[in-house]
């Protein structure tokens, strides 16, 4: 069976971006393939986080992916800090990834922005290669990500081809990122021509957002002074990504969504339809949560449990690299 991995890092609440973009194909993930789900808790340090909220958010997110439909038994669930090969792959191929390449990354390049150059962290400008390493850990086949995490698995596959070519055989499989069709990335209802993001939260809906105020938040998404329901990007950027939170909850094209609303010339009536689809969505999907997060001992198992068949994978294939750069293993 191929192998897929993915993870989310506990940095913030999360969005609806995040439902979309990653925790639905996570679950669809689960049928036809391996699949390693972990909470990225190393990576939400590369900016400065409160410690209480870091350990909130962890908890959430696997109170998420249970929530979303995550099977335990189908799906290896754990925490990166949990499988210390983590770091120590890291440590090793940090040293075939240049500052150049890493340089370029939209991500840090977009975080580093906001930041004075003396407060923009190592972890953060290293973040790709610590990504690389729990993408090859694995052998993961496949990583299901958004929009904005693809120039990193691509990052990671020069890695794998330079690391291969190196030492003359296929150390590392070749990881393809696998992007949504349909909502890869969903924008800010304050401006959408901005992602939503949970670490700079305008517009955002959080998933634990009381429905009654996600409904209002979608009723005053910005729109532009038009009527009809069109796919448009850039001339009607808050429609169009309407029309994709839509679709993507419905499961259709965005074509079919058009259509759907071709006869209606109200944005009013078409913001309605798109909160009840998001509603109809996370009501249920909030009970399931609540439900878990109040079990602290079924959510400890579940971790335990992941960590431990995570590490088994691991540990093997940092041996492997070990063995192949020259590190000596005493076994
Ligand atoms: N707005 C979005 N639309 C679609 N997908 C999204 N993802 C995030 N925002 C959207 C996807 O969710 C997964 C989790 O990513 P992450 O936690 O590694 O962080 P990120 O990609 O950088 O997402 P955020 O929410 O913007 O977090 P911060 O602000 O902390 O960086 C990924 O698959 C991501 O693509």
């Amino acid at each position: 069976m191929a192998i897929s991995l993915s993870g989310i890092k506990p940095t913030g609440k999360l969005t609806l971006g995040n439902y979309i973009g990653a925790l639905r194909n996570f679950k669809a993930m689960q049928e036809d393939y391996e699949n390693f789900i972990f909470i990225a808790d190393l990576h939400a340090l590369t900016l400065p986080i409160d410690p209480i909220e870091l350990k909130t958010n962890t908890l959430d997110i696997v109170a998420f992916y249970l929530a979303a439909g995550l099977d335990p038994e189908k799906t290896t669930i754990f925490l990166q800090s949990d499988v210390s090969e983590h770091s120590e792959l890291n440590s090793i191929i940090q040293n075939y990834l240049y500052m150049g390449e890493l340089s370029r990354m939209t991500q840090f390049k977009d975080k580093s922005r906001k930041l004075n150059d003396s407060a923009i962290g190592l972890g953060l400008f290293a973040y790709p290669a610590l990504m690389c390493a729990d993408i090859i850990l694995y052998n993961a086949d496949i990583v299901p990500v958004g929009e904005d995490q693809k120039q990193h698995v691509e990052l990671c596959r020069n890695l794998v081809h330079r690391f291969n070519t190196r030492y003359g055989k296929e150390i590392f499989k070749m990881p393809e990122p696998v992007i949504p069709k349909v909502g890869a990335r969903i924008m800010s209802l304050s401006d959408p021509t901005k992602k939503m993001s949970k670490s700079d939260p305008k517009g955002d809906i959080f998933l634990k957002d009381d429905l009654n105020i996600i409904r209002k938040k979608i009723m005053s998404a910005v729109t532009d002074t038009g009527n009809e329901i069109l796919f448009d990007k850039e001339n009607k950027p808050g429609i169009s990504n309407l029309l994709t939170i839509y679709s993507a909850l419905k499961n259709k094209t965005i074509e079919e969504s058009v259509q759907e609303f071709s006869n209606l010339h109200q944005y009013g009536e078409f913001k309605k339809m798109v909160a009840n689809a998001v509603l109809d969505e996370l009501g249920p999907f909030q009970t399931r949560y609540k439900e878990i997060i109040s079990n602290r001992k079924y959510i400890n198992e579940v971790l335990e449990k992941g960590a431990i068949r995570a590490k088994k994978i691991a540990h093997k294939t940092l041996i492997k690299v070990k063995k192949t750069v020259g590190l000596y293993v005493h076994e």
